[in-house]
């Protein structure tokens, strides 16, 4: 079969290897990369996929709470930041706000609420664990899956605590699980370049590893699509290949493309779907003691979404409900993302899935 899909040497070799379960090596993973057609990557990936997920697409209901947009960073690719509340497009919300923001979906079978924001000058952790208290008195039932290790790290270190000091504060008010948001790219230098003024690769896996020690669950992201090249995106995948094998405690991975609009790299344009499909297929690939890669529909759009359950990913994220403004201000074409659970199971079922509703720890909901 796969002589039918290509006749490089090298390809062939690695995709033998890969499909007899060996670890997909770094040059490997390069020349998949550089080389590799898209229906192969389609095919491996697609093996893989099923081997552990077998014909099982995931989703699930959920919506984001996203407090303020005001942050003291400014990292180059966001579209969403701004400097203070004088400025258009600017918001903060009250606690009072965010109790209402969460009980319009009491009795809505809402499983999780995605807490995710600017890093605001003047918050300090008694606000963050003051909004996870919040969202859970108004949304006993569901997981907060809350902050991005970016934000985590910067209000536990001002607060002067110690990360499991912060992180057990945290878990303590009801934060279930964590995103996988401000990774970007671990490399020093496109960091420095994209992103250099929040937390390191050390600080966001250092935050990610502490979490899992205490048992709290998290995701990983990649930003990709922008200044990267492939051996950027491979030591980026190296190094949470490594954390996950010291302590099992990532569940999804997130490949996010760079989106262009309305931010200060927008000159760099954006990658095409090919490319989207190739980095979700060697992430599957080379990620291979994660048990989900999530294609975030909201990030992609519905059709590359779709797309992408032939390409390795097995969880399209959640019905979102217009509660996210992240992407619709970075330029998607959905600009007040909702789905509702139908159009989530026709999605994966059109593709030869079978649908199902899970929660943020990817258990079954019946
Ligand atoms: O860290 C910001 C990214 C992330 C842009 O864990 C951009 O389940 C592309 O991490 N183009 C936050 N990306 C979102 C995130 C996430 C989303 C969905 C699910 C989960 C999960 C996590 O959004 C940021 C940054 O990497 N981002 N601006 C942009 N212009
Ligand atoms: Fe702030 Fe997050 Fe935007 Fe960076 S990506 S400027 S940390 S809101």
């Amino acid at each position: 079969m796969i002589e039918f899909l290509t006749h490089d040497a090298d390809l062939i070799r690695i995709a033998e290897s890969v499909s007899s379960g060996t670890r997909l090596s770094n040059e490997d993973a390069l020349i998949l990369f550089e080389r590799a057609p898209l229906a192969l990557l389609g095919m491996l990936a697609t093996a893989k996929r099923e081997q552990i997920n077998g014909k099982r697409a995931y989703y699930n209901r959920n919506i984001h709470i996203e407090p303020t947009n005001i942050c003291l960073f400014r990292c180059k690719f966001c579209s969403y930041r701004r400097c203070s509340l004088d400025e258009p497009g600017a918001w903060y919300d009250s606690l009072e706000d965010i109790y209402n923001q969460a009980a319009v979906y009491q009795h809505k079978g809402i499983t999780e609420v995605h807490i995710v924001g600017g890093v605001h000058p003047l918050h300090t952790l008694v606000d963050y664990i003051e909004i996870v208290k919040t969202v859970k008195r108004a949304l006993p039932e569901v997981v907060v899956k809350a902050y991005t290790a970016v934000e985590l790290n910067y209000i536990i270190r001002k607060a002067g605590l110690s990360l499991e000091e912060g992180l057990v504060l945290l878990k303590e008010a009801g934060m279930g699980a964590i995103p996988g948001g401000g990774a970007e790219i671990f490399d020093t230098e496109v960091r420095a370049q994209i992103c250099g003024e929040k937390s390191s690769a050390e600080e966001w896996l250092a935050t990610h590893r502490a979490a899992h020690k205490m048992g709290i669950t998290t995701n990983a992201t990649i930003l990709y699509g922008h200044i990267e090249t492939y051996r950027h995106r491979i030591d980026h995948l190296a190094r949470l290949r490594a954390l996950q094998d010291e302590t099992g405690g990532f569940s999804a991975f997130i490949p996010l493309k760079y989106r262009s609009v309305n931010n200060s790299m927008s000159s760099l344009g954006e990658v095409s779907l090919p490319e989207d499909m190739r980095m979700l297929a060697i992430s599957r690939l080379y990620l291979d003691n994660f048990d989900h890669i999530k294609a975030y529909w909201v990030m992609l759009g519905k059709d590359a979404t779709e797309l992408a359950l032939a390409f390795g990913a097995d969880d399209i994220d959640g019905t979102i409900d217009d509660t996210t403004k992240i992407y619709s201000m970075a330029g998607v074409a959905d600009q007040k993302p909702s789905m509702t659970t139908s159009q989530m199971r026709s999605l994966i079922a059109r593709m030869g899935y079978v649908p199902i509703e899970r929660d943020t720890f990817y258990r079954e909901i019946l």
